[in-house]
């Protein structure tokens, strides 16, 4: 009897991604960066190729053929894009050009409503994304923002953030998954306290989505947000998933072309869901090709996606574990890698990271260094900056050998240094 051994997800992915296969600085890639922006499948790419060589046309406006096979590939990935994350209805998907849009645009939208004394709560993790336009709306509005810190394990504090909600909070908004800290916050809990409060919630999911199954119904959020180059689609696109009657109750954030019904000189009605939120052309290609990357993430299956990502983040800490100058930030992954997200942001004694980034770059591996847009989170644990690196379903355990091997001998040779 022959055996075959049973390939990794990973081995049976890679020749979908042509980036992978090269070198860098005379060294087989291995991209490491995952959480900054994933690499993008042939899928992806070959429906860009396709849009722009066969049918590129205004979405919306023309009756001729091209603009109506532009139009249909558009709306057709927004229910892709709903069917993703199991919106009750294609009309709760917006499209924007990233997260960072839109949470202005619920901040812009939304966020008029709010008063004098109103509070935020918003937790010391987040994303400079998921805070400076709070901070912006809390200056024009009189609103306070109040944080959520962290347990003795670097998570969300769901006690205290008991503590701090009460019938002033109109709003939580929170990271699902740490870009730093890869702590999977306790979502479900949080909603459901917040509801009770009468609160809305906004659910910064950028770094979950491409990661982990999403159900935004069962989560029973009020909005939440992605960015698609984080999920194997293009730059300049993401979106926007808001309840249907908040989103119908929402003023447009900018004016334009398609976001209108009837237009007069000196006064306008608008469009229904989503247009009324979607000004001016969009980035059509870019829509079309993150439903292609939605279609290649439901063919592997995110169930799959997720297990294998958990299997391989528990070798990375495992391996990371063997370095005894390393510290790592946030939650360890529990049994078989599970309870956190496939990144670990780390500090090595006093080497700098970008010391180390720079190092692993010469031997080829693409990792980050830096605050990762998580500027007050890394005042809070009192560091500088961290090295990152992050995994995708492509990521081999060969390629968490060979950045571990290449950490260990740039920690050897700066402790030579500073010894
Ligand atoms: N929220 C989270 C949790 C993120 O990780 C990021 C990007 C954003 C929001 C903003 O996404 P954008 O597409 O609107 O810019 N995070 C990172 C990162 O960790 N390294 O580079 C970008």
């Amino acid at each position: 009897m022959t055996f075959t051994k049973e390939k990794t997800l990973a081995e049976q992915v890679r020749l979908d991604f042509p980036i992978l296969h090269q070198e860098v600085n005379g060294k087989p890639l291995v991209y490491l960066d995952n959480a900054a922006t994933s690499q993008k499948p042939m899928l992806v790419l070959n429906t860009l190729r396709d849009y722009y060589e066969q049918y590129n046309s205004n979405v919306h406006r023309g009756v001729h053929t091209l603009s109506a096979k532009a139009t249909d590939a558009y709306e057709g990935a927004r229910d892709k894009v709903a069917a993703f994350v199991n919106a009750a209805s294609r009309q709760e998907i917006v499209f924007t050009r990233n997260a960072t849009e839109a949470i202005n645009l619920v901040a812009y939208s939304w966020g008029s409503n709010l008063q004098q004394g109103d509070e935020i709560i918003l937790s010391v993790m987040e994303h400079h994304s998921n805070l400076i336009p709070w901070q912006m709306l809390a200056q024009r509005t009189g609103a306070v923002l109040k944080f959520v810190e962290l347990t003795e394990t670097e998570e969300f504090n769901l006690e205290q953030f008991k503590s701090l909600i009460s019938d002033k909070t109109k709003l939580v908004s929170t990271v699902h998954v740490s870009n730093t800290l890869g702590c999977i916050n306790p979502v479900q809990e949080i909603i459901a306290i917040a509801h009770k409060y009468g609160a809305k919630v906004l659910i910064d999911a950028c770094q979950s989505v491409p990661h982990m199954p999403i159900d935004v119904q069962q989560m029973d959020c009020d909005w939440l947000v992605a960015s698609g180059h984080k999920m194997c689609a293009p730059t300049g696109i993401g979106f926007l998933y808001g309840k249907l009657d908040l989103l119908r109750s929402m003023p447009p954030f900018l004016g334009g072309g398609e976001m209108i019904a009837d237009v007069f000189l000196d006064h306008a009605t608008y469009a229904d869901l989503p247009n009324k939120f979607e000004a001016g052309t969009p980035a059509i290609a870019e829509a079309i090709a993150l439903g292609a990357a939605v279609d290649y993430l439901s063919g592997i299956g995110m169930d799959k996606i997720y297990t294998y990502e958990a299997e391989l983040t528990g070798y990375l800490f495992e391996q990371l574990a063997q370095i005894p100058e390393i510290r790592t930030y946030g939650p360890l992954p529990k049994v078989a890698g599970l309870g956190r997200a496939a990144l670990a942001a780390f500090t090595a004694g006093d080497v700098h990271p970008h010391d180390l980034s720079t190092i692993l770059d010469q031997a080829g591996v693409a990792i980050r260094a830096g605050h990762h847009c998580t500027q007050p989170l890394h005042r809070y644990l009192v560091a500088q900056s961290t090295a990152r690196a992050s995994l995708s379903f492509y990521n081999t355990h060969e390629e968490i050998d060979v950045f571990i091997t290449t950490l260990k001998e740039a920690i050897d040779f700066f402790g030579s240094i500073f010894n």
